[in-house]
């Protein structure tokens, strides 16, 4: 099933517990991990999230330092005042540095639906993250509350003493760590390249992504909140599972150079993008009415036009919107059919595509009918101007539905080794004559065509 993106909105839910969420885990000054990489997460689902600090762990993309554990007073104090006032059935837990904070967690997550353990031994770093003697106690206590168990390889290992060195191994310590007490297990496979396995006692399951590599931090502290926040929602588990491992692949993927160090996962990318797919889609209708104020009917060709706009990383016709049904021409005015959207024009958004192989800051375009004047108008107006003989088009390429437009961009680049302000050609047999205006922006492409509406009219 294909996932769409859907934060959650308050009105979704009726009970405070599913709109908030705990974390429990230490801090990590630099923002990717821990703590802070947690609300992030929780928060990138449209869940409130609360946080119980149990150690500041004195790091930055580099590395860890120094642990500085917060005392077991300081914990207990925390969950006892964000519990005694917000409801709430999920917890997340990272770091917990001592058995002393061990026990008193448990007794505060004894009665939650979702308790999400990420048992964090130590740092990339191989900084230790875990005293000896807590770990003896989250193996023989702690793990017998725990909803989800999400170790990696190296974590399952030392909390099993086995070694793993094939996928069948992965699987046996599923098992062992679920007889010892996890309701779930999880153990992420990167370090195996292979798939991350969840057992739920009875069946394995396998979730894979595609590979990318790069070491980027905070990517296990980030999964299994995304666990936990969607089954927060009220996603089943394997589900939830599913959504995350997209979910970190993406911020993998668009992960952010801040240090010197590790590039950090983007927590929030989903959202940056969602709000840059709104402004692509407003910035269109804007640019719509400038055209429509003008009245440049008069612009509009046999096929009629349309006006597009696509993503800064735009890879396919899906992230360039355009107008569904296109720009036409009514009574001597210009109507559009539907309001924009992704996906809406299939030409056009190949076109743009095209041009930002060569430059990524052109994202726009328009076609509209040609004739001499507008040309004239276009030169008069110091637009870069590129004209391209159809003639000379290859066979193949005239046969391929939509490679014409690719063509033209392509060869005027090995031309003129820029990409023009107006790119036009004369047709073809059954091709009408075409000019394209290309612009940063719908509001640039049309301020460029109502300069030349206006001149024309000058003219007449
Ligand atoms: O990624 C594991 C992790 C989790 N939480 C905190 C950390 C680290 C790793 O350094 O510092 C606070």
């Amino acid at each position: 099933m294909q996932y769409v993106w859907r934060p959650m909105c308050h009105k979704d839910t009726e009970r405070s517990s599913e709109i908030n969420a705990l974390t429990i885990a230490g801090s990590d000054p630099v923002s990717g991990a821990g703590i802070q990489a947690d609300i992030k997460t929780f928060h990138a689902f449209g869940l409130y999230c609360a946080s119980v600090i149990t150690s500041i762990v004195i790091q930055n993309t580099s590395g860890v330092v120094e642990r500085m554990d917060l005392s077991v007073e300081s914990v207990e104090k925390q969950l006892n005042v964000v519990l005694s006032d917000m409801d709430i059935k999920t917890v997340k837990i990272g770091v917990i540095p001592k058995k002393d904070i061990s026990f008193i967690v448990r007794g505060y997550i004894k009665d939650f639906e979702y308790v999400v353990y990420d048992p964090v031994l130590e740092s990339k770093n191989e900084y230790k993250l875990m005293d000896n003697e807590n770990l003896s106690y989250i193996k023989s206590e702690f793990i017998k509350d725990i909803f989800l168990i999400t170790p990696n390889m190296r974590e399952a290992e030392i909390l099993t003493g086995r070694k793993i060195l094939t996928k069948e191994d992965i699987k046996e310590t599923c098992k062992v760590l679920h007889d010892m007490g996890a309701k779930n297990v999880l153990i992420t496979g990167g370090d195996l390249n292979s798939a991350d396995i969840l057992y739920n006692g009875s069946k394995f399951f396998e979730y894979r992504s595609e590979k990318i590599k790069k070491t980027v931090h905070g990517t296990g502290c980030t999964f299994s909140s995304a666990i936990a926040a969607n089954l927060a929602k009220g996603n089943t588990l394997e589900r939830s599972i599913e959504i995350s491992k997209k979910y970190i692949t993406e911020g993998i993927k668009n992960s952010v150079k801040c240090g010197k160090g590790y590039e950090v996962i983007d927590h929030l990318y989903r959202l940056k993008k969602e709000s840059e797919r709104y402004c692509v889609l407003k910035d269109l209708e804007r640019a719509f009415y400038m055209l429509k104020n003008e009245n440049i009917y008069d612009f509009i060709p046999e096929v009629q036009s349309n006006l597009v706009f696509s993503l800064k990383d735009a890879e396919n016709i899906e992230d360039v919107a355009g107008f569904p049904g296109r720009i036409i021409k009514v009574d001597k005015k210009i109507e559009i059919l539907g309001f924009p959207d992704f996906n809406a024009s299939r030409h056009m958004a190949g076109l743009v595509l095209t041009v930002m192989k060569y430059n990524r800051e052109i994202r726009s375009a328009m076609n509209i009918k040609y004739s001499e004047e507008i040309i004239k108008a276009c030169k008069n107006l110091n637009y870069t101007v590129s004209y391209i003989d159809r003639k000379n088009e290859p066979e193949e390429i005239r046969k391929r539905e939509g490679e014409s437009l690719k063509w033209e961009i392509d060869e005027t680049f090995k031309k003129t080794g820029k990409i023009p302000d107006v790119l036009y050609d004369l047709g073809d047999i059954g091709k009408e004559a075409m000019v394209r205006v290309f612009g940063k922006t719908p509001e640039d492409v049309a301020e460029k065509i109502i300069k030349i509406h206006r001149l024309l009219e000058e003219v007449q």
